[in-house]
């Protein structure tokens, strides 16, 4: 949590009305748009003026949450992101503590920016461009850091059905639907507390998990069917090229959860999914693994990334053979 001197000024900075800006990483998934938008809904009823900006455009199976249909997408709205992102008293910074996970077009206007910034995170190895810092990696989402913080600011009573949808919707996807380590009694009362807010939480497990289109779940048997597995190594991986990808019709949010299911093979320690980004020109890679198996550690040294020691993201400039190629091989290296 943020130092009790610090919650003092924030409270102070936070009684009268300010422009505040909340932005998150690229490619948002339920727990960015979730604090974020949680966020948002909770600092409107403090009465300031708040937008959430987000990098790119956020996946079609959280655009039910409240609010987020006026979220600013810098990448495509630059023009109007630019001036709010230079007039803000202040900004929050959301689940994620580099500023380079905000794309690289996004990173090079925050760092000309001397605006005070605030961050609240559970990645691990923040970087130090927030004035205010509340990072803890023992935390399985920032929406339940957002609960905390409202909590200890002394707004509980604040906390309508719109903040407690979204924040359930960060708990709920980065938990894996509660089985996730990190998932802790303080996790489960913080869930109680926000279903009692009257929030439909059987409802939102169907617009995030029974929401899916045919052509998504042919992806997914794409996928199943690339799934291989290293048993020397207790690995698996899935490939999905950019033409499988076009063939099923890719949209945003379509490969979302698929690298887990290389994780629930008996005896797999760790997964990759390797997905392939011909407009950009990389190869996307997502990392799970169960136990020691520090991922984090393995996307930072070698595929440009980094995360949570059980959950990572990287990514590579080389073609998608060569990049399997690379994974194998440092399996090999390291095994030894
Ligand atoms: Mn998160």
């Amino acid at each position: 949590m943020f130092s009790s001197k610090e919650i003092s000024e924030l409270k102070s900075l936070l009684s009268s009305p300010k422009k505040i800006t909340i932005i998150s990483h690229r490619n948002p998934d339920g727990d960015a748009m979730g604090s974020s938008l949680g966020l948002l809904h909770f600092l409107i009823q403090l009465n300031h003026q708040v937008t959430f900006i987000s990098p790119n455009e956020y996946p079609d199976f959280l655009e039910w949450l409240p609010k987020a249909n006026e979220t600013v997408i810098f990448e495509r709205e630059y023009d109007k992101a630019l001036p709010i992102l230079q007039n803000s008293d202040y900004i929050f910074t959301l689940d994620f503590n580099a500023l380079h996970r905000t794309g690289d077009a996004m990173q090079k206007t925050l760092e000309k920016l001397s605006n005070t910034m605030i961050m609240i995170d559970h990645h691990q190895l923040p970087d130090t461009y927030s004035k205010y810092t509340f990072s803890d990696v023992n935390y399985g989402s920032t929406c339940q850091m957002i609960y905390d913080f409202i909590n200890i600011l002394g707004y509980n009573h604040l906390i309508n059905k719109e903040i407690a949808t979204c924040l359930y919707t960060g708990i709920v996807t980065d938990s894996g639907s509660f089985r996730f380590p990190k998932t802790t009694p303080e996790t489960h009362q913080c869930v109680a507390d926000l279903i009692s807010r009257g929030i439909n939480n059987s409802e939102i497990h169907n617009l995030l998990f029974d929401n899916s289109s045919y052509e998504r779940l042919q992806l997914l048997g794409k996928a199943l069917q690339n799934l291989k597995v290293l048993p020397e190594f207790n690995a698996s991986y899935i490939t999905l090229s950019q033409e499988e990808l076009n063939q099923y019709s890719y949209k945003k949010g379509d490969t979302e959860g698929i690298v887990n299911y290389g994780l629930s093979i008996k005896g797999i320690i760790v997964t990759a999914i390797f997905i392939e980004n011909k407009e950009e020109g990389i190869i996307k890679i997502s990392f799970r693994s169960q136990g020691n198996f520090d991922v984090n550690e393995f996307a930072r040294k070698h595929f440009n990334g980094g995360g949570h020691i059980n959950a990572a993201g990287g990514k590579s400039f080389l073609s998608l053979e060569e990049t399997v190629n690379q994974f194998i091989a440092i399996l090999a290296t390291e095994k030894k």
